[in-house]
């Protein structure tokens, strides 16, 4: 037989078995980094929705809430005739992949029962990534920076807030884009919230 000897090592299969290869975007980890994520609900209990959803974010574990603005009641920016919001902005650090923190993200919401019906439109909880680091996407399923944070007084203001000397990667400092955004429309409230009570109560205090 003048053939191909099939058991020569010419043969052997050096084409990567991808049985053993199926992304899992649950296991997978990057360098731990800042997260900045901006927190927003005009409906139900306002206040409850945004505590709920950095409890929820800290539940897991992989996101581990840093420090959290004051509370800020802002008019309406774009969208239908709708109530006022609480915004706040919440520091984190977190080793998940960006699209993983997104997943999380919306876990929160949902558990709110955040309901999606008219752009921009009423929410009970809402929780947008602002930045991740010094990542940049253009992906319109996960923008970064958000591409509107830069020019949002809703963001800037509770943001300057939690970190006068804040960044937002290709923009530049925080305080000069509050600068030029002004703070019409965002009214400081005498609330609080707290990061750190999933962990406490996780173990027993
Ligand atoms: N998406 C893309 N990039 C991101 C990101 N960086 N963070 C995608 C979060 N989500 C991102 O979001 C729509 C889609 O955006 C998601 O499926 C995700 O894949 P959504 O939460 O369903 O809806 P949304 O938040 O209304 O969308 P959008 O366009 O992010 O809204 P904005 O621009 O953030 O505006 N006025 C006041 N005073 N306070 C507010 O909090 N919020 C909005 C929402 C409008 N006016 C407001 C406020
Ligand atoms: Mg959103």
């Amino acid at each position: 037989m003048t053939g191909p000897d099939m058991t020569g090592p010419d043969m052997t299969d050096t084409t990567p078995d991808m049985t053993d290869a199926t992304p899992d975007p649950a296991a997978a980890r990057v360098a731990p980094r800042e997260i900045v994520l901006a927190l927003g609900s005009n409906l139900g209990d306002r206040l409850a929705n945004l505590q709920a959803g950095i409890d929820a974010l800290a539940a897991s574990g992989e996101i581990t809430a840093v420090a959290v603005s004051g509370v800020f009641e802002t008019s309406p920016v774009g969208g239908p005739d709708q109530p006022d919001f609480l915004n706040a902005v919440l520091l984190a650090v977190s080793g998940l992949p960006a699209r993983a923190v997104l997943d999380r993200c919306q876990a929160a919401e949902q558990a709110r029962g955040r309901m999606r019906t008219v752009r921009w439109g009423p929410r009970t909880l809402d929780i947008d990534i602002i930045a991740c680091g010094d990542e940049v996407s253009d992906d319109p399923l996960l923008t970064l920076p958000h591409p509107r944070a830069h020019q949002r007084a809703f963001v800037l203001v509770p943001w300057h807030d939690v970190d006068p000397d804040a960044r937002l990667p290709g923009f530049g400092p925080v305080a000069g884009l509050l600068a030029e955004a002004g703070e019409d429309g965002v009214r400081r409230r005498d609330l609080s919230l707290a990061v750190g009570r999933q962990a406490a109560a996780n173990q027993g205090g």
